[in-house]
């Protein structure tokens, strides 16, 4: 499982790399596989080839959102995107837009959940409305009462959800807040490490029941390995 690519595509290949990947290896994204990184649109594309599952991350929803919206109405475009985010849309192809719109809230294996924001302790994976599911890509901090605080409104007294996490619903490998290193707690796993943000991409890994974390820092190269 990989933590938040954000289009920084070259340290996935080096990633793959180090790990030693296999091709009966099931490699799954916790979303946010785009923007703000130099090779979005290429990322996708190399998911697609190497047959990379992924979540859906709230930017990749973002940018179905804005699409739909201009397939659908002539009317002005009520959702903000910057230019990498235009730049991006003009660059997707049908395959890509596709791939986007298949992307999934959750993926669940072998006792495992993968969700790109988190879960709340009386969200039903199986009966999940519109509000759950917005708020499962964008989750960060709960109140103290375990209301959901959107983004930036958090204060000394509010909770980051894995800290209070139940795990009912399985043991959660996610993304979307990054962290200098994976975030443990005692049934969820962040691995956002802020590749994009100059710190580093992080995989963790479950091979025999055994787990552990690789990663590569942001900027880390090597041409002989890509894959
Ligand atoms: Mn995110």
């Amino acid at each position: 499982m990989y933590g938040d690519i954000h289009g920084c595509l070259d340290e996935l290949t080096l990633l793959r790399h180090k790990i030693g990947i296999r091709s009966d290896d099931i490699e799954v994204c916790v979303g946010d596989v785009i923007t703000k990184g130099a090779n979005s649109v290429k990322t996708l594309k190399y998911l697609r080839k190497k047959g990379i599952f992924s979540v859906l991350g709230n930017h990749e929803e973002t940018i179905i959102r804005y699409i739909h919206h201009v397939k659908t109405t002539k009317k002005r475009n009520p959702i903000k995107i910057d230019k990498d985010q235009k730049n991006i849309i003009k660059n997707l192809s049908y395959k890509d837009i596709d791939f986007l719109e298949s992307l999934p809230y959750f993926i669940q294996y072998e006792g495992y959940v993968i969700v790109h924001g988190g879960l709340q302790n009386d969200m039903n994976l199986s009966n999940l409305s519109m509000r759950d599911k917005s708020k499962m890509i964008r989750l960060r901090y709960l109140s103290q009462k375990g209301r959901f605080i959107s983004y930036g409104k958090e204060t000394k007294n509010s909770i980051f959800w894995s800290d209070v996490y139940d795990g009912k619903n399985g043991f959660v490998i996610f993304g979307h807040n990054k962290f200098k290193e994976p975030k443990i707690s005692p049934h969820a796993i962040g691995i956002d490490t802020g590749c994009v943000y100059g710190n580093k991409l992080t995989a963790f890994i479950v091979e025999d029941g055994k787990r552990r974390f690789e990663s590569v820092n942001f900027g880390e190269r090597d041409e002989s390995s890509y894959i």
